[in-house]
């Protein structure tokens, strides 16, 4: 079948599971913002559907899905230049899911990686939704037809599946109709791994406080985190390439590049040969320097939450325009009379 061209559109989102992380600042929403001055069309989407996959208290989903999306204003996502919404808002992503539902098979879902680790050993006891995650991401993405979706590294396994079960949807009904979007998986940080443990990434929902940087915590925090930080004994080294087989170290470097915005080459360039005692408070002040007029700007958008609830529901609005047609045009291509 002739690839239709698509207009390029970008798509991404992100959990209202619990506070922002560094990782998900550096990983994706730095890209984020950087996508949104390159004069494409931007949607972006604080996704509690996806939350609700593990168990959220509902006081604190209410309370997290609003967190996010200050954070994400106060990191620079313009909700006029981006269309910016909570993604329940929006019902046609539930809509999609399902059809897709019946359009991925179960051998794909199998093989994602991250169902595996989060349901870990009792999977039998893991959530449908939980299972079945990948296909409303898809959805996510689809409904908009985006052809670009700025990820963490962690992602991509979903992305390739979101093109998988576009190309089958294509296929089996005959219809060159969704677009088969590319990850985009960029800077120096796109895999932030945890302060802990260099081998588990960063994440919101982590056991201990101590393994991640939250976008909220103030200037001690950072600092502490980073002066407890596993590292080993050894001084920075002078190569880049040298850093293999030293997680944690590596790790360290790609903190300080992603928010210096320079190359892990940089700044070996700058700390070849220096101790922890050099590097890590040089991180925390840059960590700082970054964070804090973020953490600031948050925390004076969530003490106006009607504000941000007013946001969202007009973010939900425009893409609601976007997405409705292409649901409807889906659902008379698979034969569902509307
Ligand atoms: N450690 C990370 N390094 C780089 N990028 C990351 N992202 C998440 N963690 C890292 C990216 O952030 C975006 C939003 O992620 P998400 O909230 O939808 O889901 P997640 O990847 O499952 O994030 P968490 O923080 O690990 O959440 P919990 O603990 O609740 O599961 C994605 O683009 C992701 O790649």
């Amino acid at each position: 079948m002739a690839g239709k061209a698509f207009t390029p559109r970008v798509f991404s989102g992100i959990k209202p599971s619990g506070g922002l992380t560094l990782g998900n600042y550096l990983g994706a929403i730095r890209r984020w913002v950087d996508m949104q001055g390159q004069g494409l069309e931007t949607i972006y989407c604080v996704v509690d559907l996806h939350a609700i996959t593990v168990w959220q208290d509902p006081a604190e989903l209410r309370a997290g899905t609003r967190e996010v999306m200050a954070g994400l204003i106060a990191s620079g996502i313009d909700p006029e230049r981006s269309v910016l919404f909570n993604q329940s808002r929006v019902s046609a992503h539930a809509e999609l899911a399902w059809i897709f539902n019946c359009v991925a098979r179960v051998g794909w879902m199998n093989r994602m990686t991250q169902f595996k680790d989060k349901a870990g050993r009792n999977a039998e006891n893991a959530s449908l939704g939980l299972y079945a995650y990948p296909a409303l991401m898809a959805a996510d993405i689809l409904l908009y037809h985006a052809t670009h979706v700025p990820v963490g590294e962690d992602q991509k396994q979903h992305v390739e599946l979101t093109r998988d079960i576009a190309q089958k949807f294509n296929h089996d009904y005959g219809a060159d109709f969704f677009p088969l979007p590319e990850p985009v998986i960029e800077g120096p940080a796109t895999r932030v791994m945890n302060l802990r443990d260099g081998s588990r990434k960063m994440s919101k929902s982590g056991e201990s406080d101590m393994e991640r940087i939250n976008m909220l915590d103030d200037a001690d925090t950072i600092a502490k985190k980073f002066r407890k930080a596993r590292t080993d004994p050894e001084p920075l080294p002078d190569t880049v390439e040298a850093l293999e087989g030293r997680p944690e170290a590596k790790n360290l470097v790609a903190i300080y590049a992603g928010l210096a915005d320079v190359t892990p080459e940089a700044v070996i360039a700058e700390f070849a040969g220096a101790g922890w005692g050099r590097f890590k408070p040089a991180l925390a002040e840059l960590a700082v320097e970054r964070l804090s007029p973020i953490s600031t700007e948050m925390k004076r958008l969530m003490a106006d939450p009607a504000e941000l609830d007013r946001l969202m529901a007009r973010g939900a609005e425009r893409a609601e325009a976007i997405a409705r047609p292409i649901l409807a045009q889906t659902c008379e291509i698979v034969g569902l009379l509307r």
